[in-house]
């Protein structure tokens, strides 16, 4: 089955003002939706990052595609890791998030257009033998894949611009209470058993009020996980994982409470000379293979946030799992804004990985049913969880009108990458700078 066609149809998606350390998500979110043809007349389709450079990455690969077999996806890597090779080495910086926002670090960019162009192929095959996409990555671990209710603190507003603008489902959410009512809301709706939150917005002090907020509301029962994003120095690292030594224990973690693997290993340390067994989890150190050796001897970091758009795809993702499992290491996944064919992708990766051992991520519930590309409209959740449907690849087909819409909208914005530190300065602080550590 040879591919013919390459159709990438760049989109942006209203999105509400969440804060993270990385600063304010901009009133619409960017992402690129990929299809390849083939001379079966099978059309396979996947989700990927936003914007100008993906878009243009993705673009440039096309020469590479026209006439490959779908199945020849190792050859297709290998000439992806020899041009990153040859375009990435002596290159200063790292594959890091640290200062990268995900999708706009340049050193992973061969990754990420690999992973596109894999989850599309695959797609295509599921869909001409009519098996589910994890069937073909060797079968399920499990039918269904779970996720977590990610809380995000937010300003007023639903996201949207002008005539376009939405209603403000959860509402403004910036102190610990609001946070409490966004957690029910959302529990309500989708039914997470699992609950993150992103920090790195208030003081800290405020952040630890919340989660133990939460852990009065909804008791042990569903672990706690909450991520700055590096927003906080080692000593407030240790101080807030001493505070929460309770509450993050039993199925929670900290994730990446500071900068770099180095940092992270020592609150690793004086948490556990502390007698705290609270695991760090990292999608902000770890992004590749290439991080694990350091993570894993500095004992960094226990928990690995894959994400099969810029770990290298859906066989990158099973392959982690394996990588995972040998070092003890446990498994969850990350997410940024993200539509249908993005969730169904995720959670084909989170049925076929055996090691997968915490509800994964997503920012599903931040979108809505207006900027849905696949046919039939939003993907359920059961309990907080997808359900694999038995069909062929991911289990969706595009709906080509809502397509053209969200094009037309991208067309429209003025901007053309993820900036929350631009947004930030524009609509709350025309002074803010992302400082690492902030407190
Ligand atoms: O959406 O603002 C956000 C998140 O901060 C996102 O960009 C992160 O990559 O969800 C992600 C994370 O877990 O670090
Ligand atoms: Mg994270």
């Amino acid at each position: 089955m040879k591919i013919t066609a390459l159709h990438l149809y760049p989109v942006a998606i209203a999105d509400p003002p969440l804060r993270s350390s990385y600063g304010l998500h901009a009133p619409y979110a960017l992402r690129t939706i990929v299809e390849i043809e083939t001379d079966e007349g099978i059309r396979g389709c996947s989700e990927t990052y936003g914007g100008e450079q993906p878009l243009a990455q993705l673009q440039a690969a096309r020469e590479k595609l026209i006439g490959r077999d779908v199945f020849q996806l190792t050859s297709l890597l290998m000439e992806f890791e020899a041009q990153a090779q040859q375009e990435t080495s002596g290159v200063e910086g790292d594959r890091s998030q640290t200062w990268h926002v995900p999708g706009e670090n340049p050193l992973d960019r061969h990754s990420r257009t690999f992973a596109a162009i894999e989850i599309a192929c695959l797609d295509a095959i599921g869909k001409a033998w009519n098996k589910p996409l994890c069937d073909l990555l060797g079968g399920r671990a499990r039918s269904e894949a779970p996720f977590s209710a990610y809380l995000f603190y937010k300003h007023r507003g639903g996201g949207g611009l002008g005539e376009d603008e939405r209603p403000d489902e959860y509402g403004e959410a910036l102190t610990p209470e609001a946070i409490v009512r966004q957690a029910h809301q959302m529990i309500q709706k989708y039914g997470f058993r699992e609950i993150k939150l992103k920090g790195g917005v208030l003081d800290p002090e405020l952040e630890v009020e919340t989660i133990r907020a939460l852990r009065r509301e909804f008791g042990p029962a569903l672990p706690l996980r909450i991520d700055p994003n590096c927003a906080w120095s080692v000593e407030t690292s240790v101080k807030v994982g001493q505070q929460l030594a309770e509450e993050l224990s039993g199925g929670g973690y900290l994730e990446d409470p500071c900068a770099g693997l180095e940092g992270m290993a020592e609150v690793r340390k004086r948490l556990l000379a502390d007698g705290i067994s609270t695991p760090l989890a990292s999608n902000v150190a770890v992004t590749s293979f290439a991080h694990i050796p350091q993570a894993w001897k500095l004992g960094a970091v226990q928990i690995v946030l894959s994400d099969p758009h810029y770990w290298g795809g859906l066989r990158a993702q099973l392959q982690l799992d394996h990588f995972c499992s040998v070092l003890g290491l446990g498994l969850s996944m990350h997410s940024n804004n993200h539509l249908g064919v993005s969730l169904m992708a995720m959670a084909h990766a989170a049925a076929a990985c055996p090691h997968l051992n915490f509800a994964c991520d997503t920012h599903y519930p931040w979108q809505t049913e207006q900027d849905e590309v696949v046919l039939g409209g939003r993907i359920p959740f059961h309990n907080g969880s997808v359900r694999i449907p038995e069909k062929g690849g991911l289990g969706v087909e595009l709906d080509y009108d809502q397509l053209a819409r969200l094009g037309e909208r991208y067309e429209k914005l003025p901007y053309r990458k993820r900036d929350d530190e631009a947004e930030m300065r524009k609509r709350v602080d025309p002074n803010w700078r992302r400082v690492l550590p902030r407190w």
